[in-house]
C-alpha cells in the first residue's frame, strides 16, 4: 500500500443527502482546498486559521459580490483528515438550491467535482485505510440492523486487515526460511523445508476456512436476505407478510389475485435484514395486470436468496402448487402449510415433492400462530455460519470471500504439490500466490480497475 501522500487535484462534492435539512455539507479535499474556498468565502483568512477549527462567515459569488449563504467552515490540515489531504467542510443552511450554488462556486474557483467514493478512495490511496476498511465504510453507511453496523464498525477498526496481514506475515516468514535453506544446501534441509511449508499451508488454510465460514452470513448481514413469499393465489402470502412485518403493509382480501405487484419491505429478524418480497399469486391468467404480476413473481423467485413457499393446508394440493414446488426445488426454501385453523385437507407427508432438506412449518396467519417459528428458523439458518466459526472477524463482501477461496486453493496446491514430490521452487510459487491473493483483500497488491470499480459503488460525497 502506498504510504506517502501523492498529490492529486482538489475535489469537491455535497456530502450530505440531497433534500431539505438543518444543514448540508460541501466537502473539499486536496492541496488547493484552502486557497480555492478562500476565493468564495468572506470571513477569516482560511489559510491562516488553526487546523481543526470551525469558522463563521459567508459564501459570496466573486463575480457579483452577492451573498449566497451564511456558513460555518471547518478547516482541517493534512494529514489528520478523512482523506489525509487538506480538507474543508462548508456547513451551509440545508436546502438543495443554496447547497448546489455553494458547490458550483467552489467548482468555479478551481475544484473538480468528485466522483462517487472518491474521498474514501483517497483515504485508501493515501494509506489511511486499507481496502477492507474502505468496504466497511460503505457497509456502515448501508447497515440495516444494529448487528450489521457492529460488524462494519469492527472491520472499520481494522480487525480483518490485522488478521489478513498476520497471515501474510506468517507466509512471508516461511518463504524467507525456505530461501535460507535453499541458499545453504549443505545443511541438507530439504525434508525440513517441505515439512515447514506443509505445516504452514495447513495452519493458514485452517484460519482461512474459519473466516470463510462466516462469509455467507456476513454478506447477508450487510446486504440483506432477499426472501420471496410465493404461492398460488389466496393461500395467505400477504397475510403472512403482514404478520412478519407486524403491520398491514399488503392488501389482504378473499379475492384470489389480490396482490398484483411485488411488495417489498425490510424487517429485522435476529439481526438479519430480511428483504421480504410479497408476490402476486402464481396461476395462469388472462387478466393483463395480473399476468404482469405473475411474471414479476417468477423473476422474484430467480433472484431470491430464500423462498417462503406457502401452501393452503385447508385444500388439496393443486397443479399450481406442484409446479411451484418443482420450480423452487433447487432453492433454499421454507415450505409453509398455512390456514391450520381450518379443517385440514393437506398434510406434509402427502406432498411427495418435498425434499429432505426442506424446512416445513405449519401456521395460521389469521391466528398469528407459528409466525415466531418462521422468524426463529430464519434467524438460526443464517446466523449459523457466524456462530459456528471460531473467528471473531466476519467476511462481509463477495470480493473478500472470492479472494479467500483463491488463497485457499493455492494452499491446497502447495499441499498436493508437496505430496506429489514436486520441486520446492514450484511449491514456493503457489505459496507466493496465496500471499498475493491475501494482499488483494487488503489492497496491498491491487489492480487499478479493481480500485476504480470498487469505489464507484459508493455514494457521491463519500
Ligand atoms: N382461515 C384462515 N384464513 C386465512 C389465513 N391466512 C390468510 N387467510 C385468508 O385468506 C384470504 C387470502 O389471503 P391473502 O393474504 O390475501 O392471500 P394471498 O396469498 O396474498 O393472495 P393473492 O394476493 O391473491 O395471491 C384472505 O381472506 C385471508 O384472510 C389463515 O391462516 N387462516
Ligand atoms: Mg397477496
Amino acid at each position: 500500500m502506498p504510504s506517502t501522500v501523492t498529490e492529486y487535484d482538489t475535489i469537491a462534492a455535497i456530502s450530505t443527502p440531497p433534500g431539505e435539512g438543518g444543514i448540508s455539507i460541501v466537502r473539499v479535499s486536496g492541496d488547493q482546498a484552502f486557497s480555492i474556498v478562500k476565493k468564495v468565502f468572506k470571513g477569516k483568512d482560511l489559510e491562516k486559521v488553526a487546523s481543526h477549527t470551525i469558522n463563521y462567515g459567508h459564501i459570496v459569488d466573486p463575480t457579483t459580490n452577492d451573498l449566497v449563504d451564511e456558513v460555518m467552515v471547518s478547516v482541517m490540515h493534512a494529514p489528520k483528515t478523512f482523506t489525509r489531504e487538506d480538507v474543508i467542510e462548508v456547513n451551509t443552511h440545508g436546502g438543495i438550491v443554496p447547497t448546489n450554488k455553494v458547490l458550483q462556486l467552489i467548482i468555479g474557483a478551481g475544484a473538480r467535482m468528485a466522483e462517487p467514493g472518491e474521498f474514501t478512495k483517497r483515504a485508501f490511496l493515501n494509506g489511511r485505510i486499507d481496502l477492507t476498511q474502505a468496504e466497511s465504510v460503505m457497509d456502515l453507511i448501508r447497515a440495516k440492523t444494529d448487528k450489521a453496523m457492529q460488524v462494519a464498525v469492527n472491520q472499520l477498526d481494522g480487525n480483518l486487515e490485522h488478521l489478513i496481514s498476520s497471515l501474510r506475515q506468517e507466509i512471508l516468514d516461511v518463504l524467507a526460511q525456505v530461501e535460507v535453506n535453499i541458499d545453504y544446501p549443505e545443511y541438507d534441509t530439504e525434508q525440513m523445508t517441505t515439512k515447514m511449508l506443509l505445516e504452514k499451508a495447513k495452519t493458514v488454510g485452517a484460519s482461512i476456512d474459519e473466516l470463510l465460514k462466516t462469509a455467507d452470513s456476513g454478506e447477508i448481514l450487510q446486504h440483506g436476505l432477499a426472501t420471496a413469499i410465493i404461492g398460488k393465489p389466496n393461500v395467505g402470502k400477504s397475510s403472512l407478510l403482514n404478520r412478519l412485518l407486524d403491520e398491514d403493509k399488503a392488501i389482504v382480501t378473499d379475492v384470489a389475485g389480490t396482490t398484483r405487484d411485488v411488495v417489498e419491505q425490510y424487517v429485522n429478524i435476529d439481526g438479519i435484514p430480511l428483504k421480504l418480497i410479497d408476490t402476486a399469486g402464481i396461476r395462469d391468467t388472462e387478466d393483463k395486470v395480473e399476468k404482469i404480476g405473475v411474471e414479476r413473481s417468477k423473476k422474484a423467485i430467480d433472484s431470491a436468496d430464500l423462498i417462503i413457499l406457502v401452501l393452503d393446508s385447508s385444500r388439496k394440493l393443486e397443479e399450481e402448487d406442484i409446479q411451484l414446488l418443482d420450480a423452487t426445488s433447487d432453492k433454499r426454501r421454507i415450505v409453509i402449510f398455512n390456514k391450520n385453523d381450518l379443517m385440514p385437507e393437506l398434510h406434509p407427508v402427502e406432498v411427495s415433492q418435498l425434499k429432505s432438506d426442506d424446512i416445513i412449518l405449519i401456521t395460521s396467519a389469521i391466528k398469528n400462530d407459528g409466525i415466531e417459528q418462521i422468524k426463529d428458523t430464519i434467524g438460526k439458518l443464517f446466523n449459523a455460519g457466524i456462530e459456528d466459526s471460531s473467528s471473531d472477524v466476519i467476511i462481509t463482501s463477495a470480493r473478500q470471500a472470492g479472494l479467500l477461496r483463491q488463497a485457499k486453493q493455492s494452499l491446497n496446491d502447495v499441499i498436493s504439490g508437496i505430496e506429489a514430490g514436486m520441486p520446492i521452487d514450484l511449491v514456493q510459487i503457489d505459496m507466493t500466490t496465496c500471499w498475493d491473493k491475501l494482499g488483494e483483500i487488503t489492497g496491498d497488491s491491487y489492480p487499478d480497475e479493481l480500485i476504480t470499480q470498487l469505489f464507484s459503488q459508493f455514494c457521491l460525497g463519500k
